[in-house]
């Protein structure tokens, strides 16, 4: 690469490198905006494993994404108490370099970093299978399989929040044909696996953006602190690296924070960012960035809202405000509602989905922080319960820490068995 084309740099080392980091001032330094920057810097490592190792994988990576600028000095807000009149919404919309060029979405083929993920998949989700095979191990060794192992096995189950049902089924699986007989734990292990997989098959859908929808859009609602401000740049990250343009709607208007911390994501990835001042109308926010983003052309909106507890009415009547707004203006819009899951609340995560689904018409699931619990099994209830499809799962803070869900993987990592071949 010649001294004449500094622009051309990798993607991903736009988007983590030094120089914007040091570049950005560090807006409020909010400590939710903290907690962004951070793991980004974790994943340095990660990153440089998919470094192109021949000239054509470089040239592969190389993106013409708009050069990230200083981040443009905080919009000041005032300190607005969010009580909930409906205030006519300011849209501001943030460029992310030069007055709407829209980012050249020029596909940049970045092969899926599959093994590192399988790594961090399962270093995320040790703890639940360190609980499901330690248990397991110092249940079945050396002891022959009755009624008593199996409650015992089913108890183990119920502990990592796979539900009673699916702890019921898994238990029976490992006993069929083998009462009095010994039983290895690779065995159960095995056994485990297959069943986990076999619930989890058929919600393990990806998320099939429409080409055709400009913009494709995507809601993302949950509770507080479930991760969908985080998932949105995550996600936004990816869509760019595949070349599409995306625009996100900061419509967490009850925080300065989420407004800010979706700014800075905004800035990260290259997609423009529409948003409010504190405490304006979600709805209206949204209306106006749905008709921004089809002006543009712009192929992904994300539109975040705020975390609201699923048993608050008024917020939940908000966010079906929400909805109907952006109906209004496409009848087949959003076309997916994406419900972000925490995966530490465990059984909880199941009357959330109740709550959201009818009133956010959840289309499909995203679970993060499956790193930070040994009660990953949630995921495996939920299938079963629900049979809504699980489109990502995160296991960490980092972008690169979600990618599309997958039943085998996810299967294999919990039972402790290695990566399918
Ligand atoms: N460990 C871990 N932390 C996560 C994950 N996803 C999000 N978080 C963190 O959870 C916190 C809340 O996330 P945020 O996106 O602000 O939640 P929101 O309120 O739903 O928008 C932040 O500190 C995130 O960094 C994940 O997959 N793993
Ligand atoms: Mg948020």
């Amino acid at each position: 690469m010649s001294e004449t084309e500094p622009k051309k740099r990798g993607f991903f080392s736009r988007l983590f490198g030094r120089e914007e980091e040091q570049a950005a001032p560090g807006p409020t330094s909010e400590p939710v905006i903290e907690r962004v920057v951070e793991p980004v810097e974790e994943s340095k490592p990660d990153v440089e494993e998919v470094a192109p190792t021949t000239a054509v994988e470089a040239e592969a990576l190389v993106v013409d994404a708009p050069a990230l600028e200083p981040v443009a000095p905080p919009v000041p807000v005032e300190e607005v108490t969010p009580v909930e009149p409906e205030p006519e919404p300011v849209a501001i919309v943030v460029p992310p370099s030069e007055p709407v060029a829209a980012p050249e979405p020029a596909p940049i083929p970045v092969p899926p970093p599959k093994r590192s993920w399988w790594r961090r998949l399962t270093e995320g989700l040790s703890r639940t299978s360190s609980a499901l095979t330690t248990g397991i191990t110092d249940l079945f060794t050396k002891r022959k399989l009755d009624a008593g192992t199996l409650e015992d096995l089913e108890d183990i189950l119920i502990q990592a929040d796979l539900g009673l049902a699916t702890s019921g089924r898994i238990a029976k699986a490992v006993g069929e044909g083998r009462y009095d007989k010994q039983i290895d734990p690779a065995e159960v292990k095995a056994i485990l696996a297959r069943e986990v997989e076999a619930i989890l098959m058929p919600v393990a859908h990806p998320l099939a953006i429409d080409a055709t929808k400009k913009p494709f859009v995507i809601l993302m609602v949950g509770v507080n602190g479930s991760g969908k401000t985080t998932t949105i740049g995550k996600l936004a990250a990816k869509f760019r690296t595949e070349g599409k343009s995306v625009m996100l709607a900061a419509g967490d208007t009850f925080r300065a924070a989420a407004i800010e911390q979706l700014r800075v994501w905004g800035e990260r990835t290259g997609a423009e960012v529409v948003f409010g001042q504190q405490g304006a109308d979600a709805s209206g926010l949204a209306f106006e960035a749905l008709q921004k983003a089809k002006a543009n052309g712009t192929d992904v909106l994300l539109v975040d809202t705020a975390g609201r507890l699923q048993n608050k009415q008024g917020l939940m009547d908000e966010l079906a405000k929400v909805v109907r707004v952006i109906r209004k203006q496409d009848a087949n819009a959003p076309h997916a509602a994406l419900l972000v899951l925490d995966a530490t609340v465990g059984q909880n995560a199941i009357s959330q989905v109740e709550a959201f689904r009818e009133t956010a018409g959840v289309t499909g699931l995203v679970m993060t922080k499956l790193d930070g619990t040994a009660r990953g099994g949630i995921l495996v209830a939920l299938a079963a319960q629900f049979g809504l499809p699980v489109h990502f799962i995160g296991v960490g803070e980092g972008v690169e820490d979600l990618e599309p869900f997958s039943a085998r993987d996810f299967a294999r990592a919990v039972a402790g068995l290695g990566e399918a071949a």
